[in-house]
């Protein structure tokens, strides 16, 4: 967000209400029913997987709707002690880039993976913003299974967004650089140095497997967001772009000269078929492409560096750039893939394009200039029209399925409702506070749901009880199965939310794996029983084969480890049930835990230095005899 916006907003909510008194109507635009529609009783389930992105703390978490609850925090780009993830030997190559281990990262955006444009919820894709990566998350396990890094970009914001059978994942970069290996060069060299980048990585349809296979040269402008063409647009990509006044310093001034930006419209078809017929330049930058294998339990890293680049100045009908009023920050496509909708998050209106126009204006060169050879559509060839008075700051727009689309307000912090084909407003209603992302279950998709809207708020104020100088981040929870829009539910969310996506927990909940086969458990150091449960030395490396079953550790008394060691806990959990993990920690070692789930081996790394005996026990109350779970680890002097 640009601190223009914050101030704004920060002088809006003063203006709402000043210290001490409530804000009017802030708490009672309930009607009486709400709570039942929201209520979902004991031992039910809930009607929407909802996966939202924790922002700066790295994670997704998983929310049931519509009651607001959490079931988990899902690590993807932060280590996450309570489950070892980062700390395990066999989860830190996860975490590994070209330039080493990385154990935190911003994650603002979620893609579901579709088949011919609906939520098959195979995978939820999220993105690294800061060291610009790519996870995916298998949702049979809710593990992170795949993290590659992307070239040539720097604050991967504009991520991930996907085609309609998740061919591919995009990625556009926020900040242009100087592509390949990162290099020493004058910032005032920006115009010819610095370049924009799009990555198209495909996606394996079989195994979800991701892969860098091409890049396209853009102007050094800012990418922000995305969205995919779906059905009649099916081909391509939409990018909203700031700062096509190429600025380097200052930008909240100097990015906002020019009445519009643009939206690049990218022909990714006609890129594929480029590549194919080898007109891709081989270039090279170094990036990691980490993967967990579900076989051994283990993720190996592997650093790659060649890429096939695709340079539209030459290439000229790939990128169209569309006119779009006031440094634009969401781009959307309507369910029928024929609307594209702008959210210039400093115009009064919201631009709604017209595919069928963009192709016809392409074919009559209906251009009113070019930027290095790639065509500027005209604006007004390319709108179906203008929504007028929408309200303040329009950011993220989502989709009913009924023909009418919903956008989130920053600024006059409300979401509002309005129709795609007449582009009329047809209803308003509040946010507390001020809207970043708003999500409908399917928003994004060919077959949205419409039931509920979700608006993901960045100020929260009076809504919850107070917790010092940072209060919780909200989320909203809305009815909008009628004319009106109904307020419903507030929740708290874990870390900042920027979007989510959500999704019929029916395409998913039969689907989960309960544990892990020991039979199949290739792990070179799994145990199969407590058999051959031991301790074995290697030089200074001492490897501790241990099983886990309810209730004890085997082997349990451990001696012959020497200050300087480097002690390795090879922990096999042999139970072959649901929901049985048992934890594994030592008292006073400067690490995290392990929480192993049934049928799995994962690794702790200790290197003690210091004599004396050390208590080991499982962390996760897993019997009656949890607490008779532990052991005894001697450390004796060097
Ligand atoms: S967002 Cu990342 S800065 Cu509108 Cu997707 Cu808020
Ligand atoms: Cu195993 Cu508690």
């Amino acid at each position: 967000m640009k601190t223009k916006l914050w101030l704004l907003a920060g002088a809006m909510v003063a203006i709402a209400f000043a210290p001490g008194c409530k804000p009017k109507g802030a708490q009672s635009a309930l009607s009486g029913d709400a709570a039942s529609k929201v209520y979902v009783a004991p031992g039910e389930h809930d009607e929407f997987y909802n996966i939202v992105s924790g922002g700066f703390n790295g994670q997704m978490s998983v929310v049931g709707l519509p009651s607001g609850r959490v079931f988990k925090i899902l690590p993807v780009f932060s280590v996450h002690p309570e489950n070892g993830y980062g700390f395990s030997e066999e989860s830190k190559p996860m975490l590994n880039t070209a330039h080493g281990f990385v154990p935190w990262d911003d994650l603002h955006h979620i893609a579901i993976s579709t088949t011919n444009a609906e939520h098959d919820a195979r995978w939820a894709f999220g993105n690294a913003n800061n060291t610009p990566r790519i996870a995916r998350v298998d949702l049979t396990t809710f593990k992170t299974v795949e993290i590659i890094e992307i070239p040539n970009s720097a604050g991967n914001h504009s991520s991930p967004f996907i085609t309609e059978n998740t061919e591919y994942v995009v990625a556009g970069t926020r900040f242009s650089v100087p592509t390949g290996d990162n290099r020493d060069l004058p910032i005032e060299t920006y115009k010819e140095n610095f370049k924009g980048t799009i990555s198209f990585i495909s996606v394996d349809k079989e195994h979800g497997n991701m892969d860098l296979a091409f890049q396209i040269e853009a102007p050094p402008f800012n990418f922000d967001l995305a969205r995919a063409g779906k059905k009649k647009s099916h081909g391509w990509f939409f990018f909203s772009t700031y700062n096509t006044e190429m600025a380097h310093t200052l930008l909240e001034v100097n990015a906002s000269q020019k009445d519009k930006d643009f939206i690049m419209a990218v022909n990714w078809k006609k890129a594929e078929q480029y590549i194919k017929e080898g007109k891709g330049k081989k270039t090279k930058a170094k990036y990691a492409h980490n993967v967990w294998d579900e076989d051994t339990h283990m993720a190996t890293s592997t650093i790659k560096e060649d890429i096939l680049t695709l340079d539209p100045k030459e290439l000229k009908d790939i990128i169209y750039f569309i006119p779009c009023p006031k440094s634009p920050h969401g781009t959307d496509t309507d369910p029928t893939g024929e609307y594209i909708i702008g959210s210039g998050k400093l115009a009064a209106i919201i631009p709604v394009f017209s595919f069928t126009k963009m192709l016809n204006a392409i074919e009559n060169q209906d251009f009113e200039g070019t930027i290095d050879g790639m065509p500027v559509l005209k604006y007004e060839s390319v709108l179906h029209g203008e929504v007028e008075k929408p309200g303040l700051g329009p950011l993220h727009t989502e989709f009913d399925g009924q023909g009418n689309a919903y956008t989130s307000m920053f600024v006059s912090s409300e979401i509002v409702k309005w129709n795609i084909e007449t582009l009329q407003v047809l209803d308003r209603v509040p946010t507390y506070y001020s809207v970043g992302h708003l999500m409908i279950p399917g928003g994004p998709t060919g077959k949205p749901h419409g039931k509920y809207m979700v608006a993901y708020n960045k100020i929260t104020k009076d809504r919850y009880l107070p917790t010092g100088p940072e209060l919780a981040h909200s989320a909203q929870l809305y009815d909008i199965s009628g004319d009106k829009m109904q307020l419903l539910l507030d929740f708290p969310t874990i870390g900042e939310p920027h979007y989510a996506e959500a999704f019929p927990a029916s395409l998913i909940k039969d689907k989960q794996v309960k544990f892990y086969p020991l039979e199949k458990n290739n792990h070179p150091r799994a145990l199969k029983g407590i058999n051959n449960a031991r301790v074995e030395r290697e030089g200074n490396k001492v490897h501790i084969y241990m099983t886990t079953i309810r209730s004890n550790f085997r082997p349990d008394n451990i001696e012959g480890v020497r200050v300087g060691d480097e002690v390795y806990f090879h922990v096999t959990n042999l139970e072959q049930d649901w929901d049985v993990p048992h934890g594994f920690a030592v008292k006073g070692a400067n690490t995290a835990e392990l929480l192993v789930m049934p049928g799995e081996t994962a690794t702790l790394k200790w290197m003690p230095d210091r004599v004396g005996i050390f208590p080991f026990y499982c962390t996760d109350f897993c019997s009656a005899l949890h607490q008779e779970m532990q052991g005894y680890l001697r450390v004796s002097p060097a």
